[in-house]
């Protein structure tokens, strides 16, 4: 896949490239990234990006010729690129979404910055908006993090199989089972038992179990959105069993 970031602060992501799994990713060749300077796109010897609003009110809006400059860079190496701009207005962006852009052969992420974006870039040039929580960010660059992130992890190859991306906490719908390594007891914290049992199993069973359960304190929102499975049904029928025995 190739990913191109216009932003305002390309420096952000050269950390961001140079470690962990994104590095390896493009180490291998499965992803291809760049950025691209939106000022390096601006006229002038100040190289403006931004400007006042029409109609008043607080904040800069940026400016549609340098955005619209550096989109036709962009995607003039990348001709049937998806444009995407990160911005608090977009759709939230999930484990769905990231499936869903995995698919694509490239994706051109637009950073916001200031106020906002001048709406005439967006309506000519902008085929989705992506927001990353409903909560205020400084601007689009950590969303556009997220999301390469997210979709990076789910281009075939890129996981070892060891942690490959099927059995996710979000694409099972259940929040996972509790993880433990050595020591087997630390601080007097022991490790369950049956993980030491080798009896893979009653392993699977108590994961299981153990991940409905965690569902149902941690994220009982995940439960309301989905279905159970027979197994599950079988694991709340005992739940059941054992709370009917309990209230007498
Ligand atoms: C005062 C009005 N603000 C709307 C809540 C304006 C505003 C806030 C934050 C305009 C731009 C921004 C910068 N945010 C992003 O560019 C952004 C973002 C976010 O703020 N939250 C969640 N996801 C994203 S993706 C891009």
């Amino acid at each position: 896949m190739k990913v191109c970031v216009l932003t305002l602060f390309p420096e952000l992501f050269e950390p961001f490239w140079a470690h962990g799994i994104i590095r390896r990713a493009i180490q291998a060749d499965k992803l291809a990234a760049r950025t691209i300077n939106i000022r390096d796109h601006a006229a002038g010897r100040h190289r403006v990006t931004d400007d006042r609003p029409y109609g008043g009110g607080c904040g800069m809006v940026m400016k549609p010729e340098p955005l619209t400059a550096a989109l036709a860079v962009a995607k003039s190496g990348l001709t049937s690129a998806t444009t995407l701009l990160l911005s608090p207005q977009g759709r939230c962006f999930d484990q769905a979404a990231a499936q869903a852009l995995a698919a694509s052969e490239a994706l051109i992420l637009v950073c916001g910055r200031y106020e906002g974006v001048d709406e005439r870039f967006i309506d000519t040039h902008v085929d989705a908006e992506i927001s990353i929580g409903d909560f205020v960010l400084t601007g689009g660059e950590l969303g556009a993090m997220v999301v390469i992130d997210a979709v990076t992890r789910l281009i075939p190859g890129v996981l070892g199989n060891a942690d490959s991306a099927g059995s996710d906490t979000f694409s099972d719908g259940l929040v996972e089972y509790a993880h433990y390594t050595r020591p087997a007891t630390f601080n007097g914290q022991t490790v369950p038992a049956v993980l030491q049992s080798g009896n893979h199993a009653a392993i699977d069973q108590w994961r299981q179990e153990t991940a409905l359960m965690r569902t149902v304190l941690k994220r009982p929102d995940l439960l309301t959105k989905r279905e159970f499975s027979a197994a599950e049904r079988a694991i709340l029928m005992k739940w059941r069993q054992d709370l009917d025995r309990l209230l007498g």
